[in-house]
């Protein structure tokens, strides 16, 4: 083997540049691997807000899913998952500013992200009491809220929550209250088993300037028990209840306590702010938005205008929200007690912000939003913590409880409609002391709520259509039945307004639902089905099929808004190449309807004509017509639904409503 020297070398060379090549699409693939592990899917706790921005469309909602992540903890050691390697450094996130991990430490980064699904590396840098902005309006700073508030007892639950992220909570709290409105704070741990939140955490709390209790749950049992053992150790007026992973900025606290004090029944919820769970920046979010929830009862924000309650134009006043996202909240002590706590039956987590949501509201109470508290949280894309009993199971049983206590007719609709929930998972719980608990209280039907608390709402209602919208090709027996029964109806050239429309297909509906041949016939929807939700679609007909999305169901209401899922409504979208071109040319190629979020505005009213079965946009008389258009990214053709003159002999105008059943 006697290779010369230069050839040896060059072998030598070769090697190394292998091995880092190596070495470099490993790092990538383990990025790959985390960046997918942080964009898919849902957090165990609540969907983000949007930062705060300006945008042509500001209606957008951040969606997210409840999708469990196995076996998360890997080939983690548990010398990993024990080790506390905060090391603050002075300036390090000063001022809610990010923290850029150096280069040598990425690795690691990486590696670790997956613990608490947060970038630890970056919170392990951040001193406890950094500094944040002032994240109050001018308004808010200058408002004076006098003296006699009520005290305040925070209770903050964790589970295996780390270190550094824990402690700058309740750094910030004692921080950022006044001395003499917290009365305490009461941390309750879930039966965590990481040991630096053993001793060490209770010598640590032991020297701290506001009294701070720790009590600990004997097993793992979920944020409802926990908080409920909290409050009933708490000794303040009001409960403020508070994630492991937050950061209260600057006046959080005294606009909560005084609008308790102006209204004992009101339960009060700060802004939500964004920390990154990437490099820990502090985001402020838009002070107006609002949540509710969506057919399957998953939390979501909205940020459209609402109609307030009172004329006076105070930028300070707290906004009604339907619903709360659950995790912060204030509430008068012997309030939250008299209005039946939570329901205790509700194990590891979620579901419980819906049934308090229904319940404080249906029950006489209110729920706010204050502009002038600004909280910051972690919010992250997947959940690192284990889900006894399975999170699916879990969750479902969850909301089956609240959806069978409140939802009176609506229990069903979301019992058909959400994926592991059916009439089935209703019969096996047991909700008669809730039952009892809403008689007790006299509380409100549903439906008052819907109507009075949420008249946005984009559920089925008894003056609405529920159901599909099929394109009447003439071909299929359903198409073919729909327009005989039309063309039979009298009266049906006079009349176009929705209501007498859907009561002519519900006088039909179950004839037209057993002749609907999912795979023939052709039902209007998205034309992505994976898109976010948030985005502007383009709509397109496809198969029936796709039943268990809730992609091609539809909602109409009497004034002709077309409203599916999450607060999307078909949409009249002017393209950019004007108007005036795709009206001459019948070969449109951008199309010109687009599901997008609900607004109070005219581009999503629409009529119906039972005469001619044509959909027409209210103001501007086009007709939807289903097309075949370029698209012009892939050069595919695609058939997509855009408004077009109206002509009622074109076949690919004519559309039919098939309504579904939604109640009992
Ligand atoms: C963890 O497992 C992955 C592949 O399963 C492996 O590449 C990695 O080196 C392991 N890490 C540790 C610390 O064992
Ligand atoms: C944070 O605390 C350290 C000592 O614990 C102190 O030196 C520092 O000034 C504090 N920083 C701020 C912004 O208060
Ligand atoms: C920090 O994270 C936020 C949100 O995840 C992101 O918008 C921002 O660009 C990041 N900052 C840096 C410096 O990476
Ligand atoms: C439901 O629970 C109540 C007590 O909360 C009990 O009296 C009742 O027997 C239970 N019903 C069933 C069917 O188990
Ligand atoms: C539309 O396209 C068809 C064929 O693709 C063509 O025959 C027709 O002339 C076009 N019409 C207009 C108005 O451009
Ligand atoms: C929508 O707008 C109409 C008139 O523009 C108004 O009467 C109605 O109250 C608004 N509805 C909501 C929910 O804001
Ligand atoms: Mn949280």
């Amino acid at each position: 083997m006697g290779l010369p020297f230069h050839k040896l070398k060059k072998l030598y060379i070769l090697y190394l540049f292998l091995l880092v090549f190596a070495f470099f699409m490993f790092a990538i693939s383990i990025n790959l691997y985390v960046s997918s592990m942080q964009s898919n899917g849902g957090e165990g706790s609540h969907p983000k807000p949007p930062p705060k921005r300006r945008s042509l469309w500001p209606h957008k909602n951040i969606v997210a899913h409840y999708i469990g992540k196995g076996d998360i903890f890997g080939n983690m050691t548990s010398d990993d998952y024990n080790m506390n390697q905060f090391r603050p450094v002075e300036t390090e996130g000063a001022y809610g500013r990010p923290v850029i991990i150096p280069p040598r430490d990425r690795f690691r980064m990486q590696r670790f992200f997956r613990l608490n699904s947060f970038n630890i590396l970056a919170s392990d840098r951040i001193p406890l009491n950094r500094t944040l902005k002032d994240y109050r309006t001018a308004e808010c700073r200058d408002k004076k809220y006098g003296s006699g508030l009520p005290t305040a007892s925070v209770i903050i639950v964790f589970h295996n929550e780390a270190w550094s992220v824990l402690l700058r909570t309740i750094t910030s709290v004692i921080n950022r209250s006044p001395r003499h409105l917290l009365k305490e704070i009461i941390l309750v741990d879930d039966a965590s088993d990481r040991t630096y939140l053993k001793r060490q955490l209770e010598s640590y709390i032991r020297v701290l300037s506001v009294p701070t209790h720790l009590y600990r749950m004997k097993k793992r049992s979920g944020l409802v028990p926990a908080r409920l053992m909290g409050a009933e150790h708490a000794r303040g007026d009001v409960l403020t209840f508070l994630d492991a992973h937050c950061e209260c900025s600057r006046g959080w606290l005294e606009p909560l306590l005084a609008r308790i004090k102006e209204s004992r029944n009101v339960v009060i919820c700060p802004v939500i702010d964004i920390i990154s769970d990437d490099n820990f920046s502090y985001t402020k979010t838009f002070e107006k938005h609002w949540g509710a929830f969506n057919w399957q009862l998953s939390f979501r924000w909205f940020s459209s205008e609402r109609k307030r309650d009172t004329n006076v134009k105070d930028a300070t006043q707290p906004t009604a929200t339907p619903g709360m996202a659950g995790g912060l909240f204030a509430i008068d002590r012997k309030y939250f007690y008299e209005m039946g706590a939570y329901d205790s039956e509700m194990h590891v987590w979620g579901g419980e912000n819906v049934e308090m949501s229904f319940r404080i509201w249906q029950c006489g109470g209110r729920i706010e939003i204050s502009p002038c508290s600004h909280v910051g949280h972690v919010f992250r894309s997947t959940t690192p913590y284990t889900f006894p009993g399975g999170m699916i199971d879990v969750l479902t049983t969850n909301l089956a409880r609240a959806a069978t206590v409140w939802m009176d007719d609506w229990q069903y609709f979301v019992m058909l409609y959400t994926q592991g929930l059916s009439l089935h998972v209703r019969e096996s719980v047991n909700v008669t002391e809730r039952v009892a608990l809403r008689k007790k209280l006299q509380c409100k039907p549903f439906s008052w709520y819907l109507e009075n608390i949420w008249p946005e709402h984009f559920f089925p209602a008894p003056d609405r259509f529920f159901g599909k919208i099929i394109w009447l090709d003439g071909e299929t027996e359903c198409a073919q039945a729909y327009s005989r029964h039309m063309k039979n109806l009298p009266g049906r050239l006079l009349s176009r307004e929705w209501k007498r429309a859907f009561e002519e297909v519900d006088s039909k509906a179950e004839e037209f639902t057993t002749l609907i041949d999912l795979e023939r016939d052709k039902c209007l929807r998205p034309l992505k089905e994976s898109a976010p939700r948030s985005s502007l679609q383009p709509v397109t007909v496809g198969d029936c099929t796709s039943h268990a999305q809730t992609m091609d169901l539809f909602v109409i209401t009497p004034k002709g808004q077309i409203m599916t899922n999450d607060n999307i409504c078909l949409t009249y979208h002017e393209p950019k190449q004007g108007m005036i071109k795709l009206l001459k040319n019948r070969n449109a190629t951008t199309s010109n309807v687009m599901m997008t979020q609900c607004t109070n505005d005219s581009r999503q009213l629409w009529t119906y004509d039972m005469d001619t079965q044509q959909i027409s946009h209210r103001d501007l008389k086009l007709c939807l017509t289903l097309k075949s258009a370029t698209n012009s990214r892939s050069q595919k053709t695609e058939k997509v639904v855009l408004t077009m003159q109206c002509d009622f002999k074109d076949i690919t105008q004519k559309w039919g409503l098939i309504p579904l059943p939604w109640r009992m």
